[in-house]
């Protein structure tokens, strides 16, 4: 063999060798058990991760990526099936602005489907987990959970399983800095993103809520993300049967933690009738707010009626009422501690008639 024919076959074995380290289908795959979160890193800018997943046919799959440092940079998540991914050949991709991103194949087929994980901008440590619907973290009507956001830009998901015709109240309440800045989302049948939605919350702070006024039957999922800020919260999903009620008769206690804390109720009424909600908070020099509107959750800026009582004792009313569910919101503008909250003259003038003309 000639010189030329030798430096010939040693570019060859450096091409075939080269294919055979780079081709995407050498590359190793981590292989994910459904619901097991498993830890990873990307080193910087185009570090790619490569996972596999074995589902039955006919499941949601959902794979979620969770920063748990940097959660700012930008990272993408890739889905396929029965072969690897790129980022120009794929079945789905992530489609939040972050590091926390999620994917999903609504009705899978059975076999394996193939994730990839890759670093757009930065790195850091990740988690990673595919989910069917068995696993998925669910917020069941009426019991709330807690969780965490790390700090801007991290983000929780969570379904909701509803029968048609209800009202959906999705709830977070930040247990800590309540002025930190939280966004909530939702939609049906499929995650939402930060552009895609059914629903957000409107509320300037942590505190927020979504509703859906009348539900189609299935799955909605609710996304929280910290915009800025980090801590602990709790987040509940109600329907009228469980969503916290003040009655006619007799008032409720609570608690408002600090500013920027926010409390719902709703209350039942009848038609033409003068509906009064009473606030009285403490101690008196807080400033506490009480927003009430009909037939859907009030925010800071679109609501019925506001107190005007310029500490923590505050009255809204209606009249006439429209029959149907009022909700009412409490808030603090400034602050923290005890109230009590019920509906002044209902009682006397509703029921007690009411008694006396069954006798
Ligand atoms: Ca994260
Ligand atoms: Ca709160
Ligand atoms: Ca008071």
């Amino acid at each position: 063999m000639n010189s030329r024919a030798a430096f010939v076959l040693v570019l060859v074995s450096v091409f075939v060798l080269l294919f055979l380290f780079c081709s995407p289908s050498t590359l190793a795959q981590e292989s994910l058990t459904l619901g097991v979160p498993v830890t990873g890193s990307l080193s910087g800018s185009g570090d790619e991760v490569m996972y596999s997943v074995d589902v039955d046919a006919g499941q949601h799959l959902t794979v979620v990526l969770d920063a748990t440092e940097f959660n700012l940079h930008k990272y993408e998540l890739y889905i396929r099936y029965g072969a690897l991914p790129t980022t120009t050949t794929y079945d789905a991709r992530g489609g939040l602005p972050d590091a926390d991103q999620a994917v999903e194949v609504p009705n899978t087929q059975a076999g394996t489907y193939y994730v990839l994980v890759r670093s757009y901008s930065g790195g850091g440590a990740y988690s990673l987990v595919a989910h069917t619907t068995g696993t998925l973290p669910t917020l069941p009507v009426g019991t709330a959970r807690t969780g965490v956001l790390q700090g801007a830009g991290d983000v929780k998901l969570y379904q909701v399983v509803v029968p048609a015709g209800e009202h959906l109240a999705v709830v977070l309440d930040a247990t800590e800095f309540n002025l930190h800045k939280y966004e909530l989302y939702i939609r049906y049948g499929a995650l939402p993103t930060t552009a895609t939605y059914d629903a957000r919350g409107e509320l300037p702070d942590a505190d927020q809520a979504v509703e859906v006024a009348n539900t189609q039957a299935g799955t909605y999922y609710a996304l929280v993300r910290s915009y800025s800020g980090g801590g602990d919260y709790t987040i509940v999903a109600h329907t009228s049967s469980t969503f916290p009620t003040l009655a006619l008769c007799g008032p409720r206690t609570g608690v408002l933690q600090g500013t920027g804390d926010v409390k719902f109720y709703q209350v039942m009424v009848p038609a033409d009738e003068h509906l009064t909600v009473a606030l009285d908070g403490s101690p008196d020099l807080h400033i506490y707010e009480l927003y009430i509107r009909y037939g859907a959750l009030p925010t800071t800026v679109v609501y019925g009626d506001k107190g005007d009582g310029t500490g923590a004792d505050q009255v809204v009313q209606v009249a006439p009422t429209q029959a149907g569910t009022y909700y009412l919101m409490v808030r603090s503008y400034s602050g923290g501690g005890d109230y009590v909250i019920g509906v002044r003259g209902f009682c006397y003038r509703v029921l007690l008639p009411l008694v006396i003309s069954h006798r």
